[in-house]
């Protein structure tokens, strides 16, 4: 609701012309940055190398399926993977290529007219201030995506993710509130927008600027993370090295990579990724689209979509996850939701992270089966049998049924 009259509120502030950023070009950032005497607010400083391929780490078929600049984790490698997704299976999803940035040349450099000036920290600087680690998933706004054709018969754009779009990590760094204050944040600082120093995204033939996407300041003052480790060891290339941002239960794209400058602003800030991308569109929405930031409730078999079964009894294993808190309850149905059983919870159920669960299922019979995952969190939400439509098919938080043979 909060969020709903803020978008309304950002929305008329951008139509009535009062706010800095909508989509802002290339040119229109350098002549902010001009204005404000910051250099290299696109990365000129630390000038990133375009890596080899879209992406530096191996890809082998066992671990992702492969979508251009784009790889989705399989599921059924997580089985036994433990609480953490280990790098070498975490998903990446990249809107152009990783790049490679030296790390000693790095400077994070934040402007804007929330701050009493410009600032700029070293990655030592930044390793000098207060530090913190969080356990927390990265998912994409699509994850799921393919489920609203695949299911629902609907037309969707974008990457035709399954459910392997997520991974939840142990990200160590410092807050992006003590480095706000640490670079003199004004007390009417209301949106901050991390940008990264990969290449532009071109759309259409339009050259759309550095990824990047504004945050409220409530929550870039709450709990997000500048992370320069993940699960204990350097932030991978791929990841965002030397730095990203970790926005705990909030879709993918507000974790910026590679973040090489922020601005913090004193009024609305506008990007593509506000305003065209990551908003629900469709017959159910306004015009304008619906602003989306917080990520639903879902929950994934760790199995091989079409996986084959023995007959006989087999354990079946999953996680679920929401960014409302906790997850209360896991149900199964291994009869296409005739049916329901209640499934064992083990390990941690972290805030923002998810919960790993099993349950034994003995066939009766060979042949198609199709298994259905529901989860409840701690407020009650759960998941539908189905999601309203919208074109860009973000959120699809609906039960999944996942095809299997039994053989
Ligand atoms: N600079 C930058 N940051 C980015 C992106 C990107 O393309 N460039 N992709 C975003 C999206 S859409 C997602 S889902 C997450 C993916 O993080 P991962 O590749 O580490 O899994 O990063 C986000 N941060
Ligand atoms: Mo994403």
């Amino acid at each position: 609701m909060e969020e709903t009259t803020y978008d309304r509120t950002r929305l008329e502030q951008w139509r009535g012309g009062q706010a800095s950023g909508r989509g802002f070009s290339r040119r229109d950032l350098m002549t902010l940055a001009a204005a404000l005497g910051v250099g290299g607010v696109l990365g000129a400083a630390a000038p990133a190398r375009a890596a080899a391929g879209p992406i530096v780490k191996p890809l082998p078929p066992e671990l992702f399926t492969v979508f251009g600049t784009n790889a989705e984790t399989k599921w059924e490698a997580l089985k036994g993977a433990g609480y953490l997704v280990p790098v070498d299976r975490f998903f990446v999803r990249n809107h152009t290529s990783t790049p490679v940035v030296d790390p000693v040349a790095y400077r994070l450099r934040l402007f804007g007219s929330g701050l009493r000036g410009p600032a700029e920290f070293s990655l030592d600087q930044l390793k000098c201030l207060p530090k913190t680690t969080v356990t927390a998933a990265v998912e994409c706004a699509g994850n799921g995506r393919s489920l609203f054709t695949s299911q629902q018969g609907q037309t969707v754009s974008g990457t035709a993710w399954k459910l392997g779009a997520i991974g939840v990590g142990r990200w160590h760094g410092v807050r992006l509130s003590t480095v706000l204050r640490a670079a003199g944040l004004r007390h009417d600082a209301v949106d901050v927008q991390p940008q990264g120093l990969d290449a532009n995204f071109v759309s259409g033939g339009v050259d759309l600027g550095p990824v990047r996407r504004p945050l409220p300041i409530a929550k870039a003052l709450d709990d997000v993370l500048l992370a320069w480790e993940l699960n204990g060891e350097p932030l991978p290339p791929d990841h965002g090295a030397p730095l990203r941002v970790v926005v705990p239960g909030w879709i993918g794209i507000s974790s910026i990579k590679w973040v090489g400058a922020i601005e913090v602003a004193a009024e609305p800030l506008f990007s593509p990724w506000n305003t065209q991308f990551y908003r629900l569109f469709g017959e159910s929405y306004p015009a304008e689209g619906t602003l989306i930031d917080e990520q639903v409730v879902k929950s994934a078999f760790e199995l091989a979509w079409n996986a084959t079964l023995p007959l006989a009894r087999t354990t079946l294993t999953g996680r679920s996850w929401s960014a409302n808190g906790p997850i209360r309850r896991v149900d199964v149905s291994t009869d296409g939701g005739t049916s329901w059983r209640r499934a064992h919870t083990t390990g941690p159920n972290l805030p923002h992270a998810w919960q790993q669960w099993h349950i034994d299922w003995s066939p009766a019979t060979t042949g198609q089966h199709t298994l259905i995952a529901r989860a409840t969190d701690v407020t009650g939400a759960t998941q539908p049998v189905t999601v309203p439509h919208n074109t860009l098919g973000y959120l699809f938080g609906a039960q999944v049924r996942h095809p299997v043979t039994v053989a």
